[in-house]
């Protein structure tokens, strides 16, 4: 007897983070485009989120940086780190696969056909610099979830269908292990920025999963909230067990979509936040919606890992207030400091892939401990850059630095066959 369970994998914050300003309807990244970034503390405050996790109760893996900079990517592109143009050497350079939420799109063992747990790697084709992280990213769950008998991997979907994974992919379930409804999100215009993902990748990803055509459902992101800045779905929504916790402005035809959600899934519990309480833009610069809504151990309730900016914007703060006191669902409220992924627009649910699963299952090199998240953080304090300025990227030390930093790690973590 398998005993599911929900597992977050982290994505460990690569030893060349840095602001290139790269991600163009990212309102942090473009803001932040051209400031010094701090590796080192950046992975820390990852690291420290994983520990609070772990106190919390919750099963906790991770995922190990990619190799950076993709010199086969320039490769591919005719050209090299010394000749590359700025924009594309910080393609090659940039630590974004440190979001895990759009490393796959994970269907759980007892919504899918076949019993077993899919897995699509995203093909992240909107964006250069996010467009080469999907072939170390399959490389890393093939070892990961390796074991044929619960997982199955799948390869991106192709071009042109712009997928980025599980950040636009909800669930909503009795508990974490029965079968659930799942809840694809695309874009059609963002009309100033890009929409990321395409409806035809989600109804792909959904027939390569085997579910049910009745445990489905496809809705579409609002115009408004991509033109402000929600780039994708899990900037302005967030579900958990039975919980659906969304912006008001979230979605394109809202009620159309809560009474589909209501009909396949009749439990569901949604909460909509106004907008005349939280604006559009509150909740995007704050990411309020970006937490991670998770079950705590013995029937606690919910909590929200919240990003700390949630608690210094006041309209969001009162209202969270409000929320966790009406003895609802969602009955605690954890802040936790991921400025540094913040400032590139990663909030704490960005910087992980919710995976439901047998922890056993999965390659125990991946699973996190105290000990190992000890061992971690110092190969971090020893390796990873104090700080780096986006022309620095043309430095050879850097790119010394950042290749025998993440070797190191890898080396801890006994995960060396991932090395290139
Ligand atoms: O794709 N930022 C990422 C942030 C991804 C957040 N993930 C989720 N919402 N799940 C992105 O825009 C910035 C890189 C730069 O500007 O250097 C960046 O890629």
């Amino acid at each position: 007897m398998t005993k599911l369970q929900e597992i977050n994998f982290d994505g460990i914050i690569g030893p060349s983070h840095n602001y290139a300003g790269l991600s163009l309807g990212n309102i942090a990244s473009s803001n932040n485009a051209g400031d010094a970034s701090y590796p080192r503390e950046a992975a820390l405050q990852g690291i420290a989120k994983m520990r609070h996790n772990i106190d919390l109760g919750l099963v906790q893996g991770f995922f190990m940086p990619l190799d950076r900079p993709n010199m086969a990517w320039l490769g591919s592109l005719g050209t090299k780190l010394t000749e590359a143009e700025p924009h594309i050497r910080a393609a090659a350079y940039s630590a974004s696969s440190m979001w895990a939420a759009n490393a796959a799109t994970i269907s759980p063992a007892p919504d899918s056909a076949d019993g077993r747990c899919h897995m699509t790697v995203a093909n992240l084709q909107t964006m250069p610099h996010r467009s080469h992280e999907w072939p170390g990213t399959l490389a890393q769950l093939r070892l990961a979830f390796g074991d044929q008998d619960h997982f199955a991997v799948h390869q991106p979907i192709p071009s042109p269908f712009g997928d980025e994974g599980a950040a636009n992919h909800m669930r909503l379930c009795g508990s974490h292990g029965e079968a659930g409804v799942e809840i694809f999100i695309y874009g059609k215009s963002g009309g100033r920025f890009p929409a990321r993902q395409h409806i035809e990748a989600s109804k792909a990803v959904a027939r390569k999963h085997g579910l049910q055509d009745d445990r489905v459902i496809f809705a579409q992101q609002s115009d408004k909230a991509i033109a402000a800045g929600a780039f994708h779905n899990d900037v302005v929504a967030v579900a958990n067990e039975q919980v659906l916790f969304a912006h008001e402005d979230a979605f394109e035809n809202r009620e159309e979509f809560y009474a589909e959600v209501r009909s396949k899934f009749p439990e569901a519990e949604i909460i909509t936040v106004p907008a005349d309480k939280v604006s559009l833009a509150d909740a995007i610069t704050s990411y309020l919606f970006n937490a991670q809504l998770v079950t705590l151990p013995e029937d606690s309730g919910m909590a929200l890992i919240l990003p700390t900016e949630a608690k210094e914007t006041e309209a969001v703060w009162s209202y969270l207030q409000e929320l966790v006191e009406g003895n609802g669902a969602i009955r605690k409220l954890c802040p936790v400091d991921v400025r540094q992924s913040m400032a590139n627009g990663g909030g704490p649910a960005c910087l992980r892939l919710r995976v439901v699963a047998d922890p056993n299952a999965v390659d125990q090199r991946f699973m996190a401990t105290p000990a190992k998240l000890d061992a971690m953080a110092e190969i971090v304090e020893q390796n990873w850059p104090k700080t780096i300025m986006p022309e620095q990227l043309a430095n050879a030390n850097l790119l010394e630095n950042v290749q025998k930093a993440r070797k190191k790690l890898l080396q801890v973590c006994t995960l060396t066959e991932l090395e290139s």
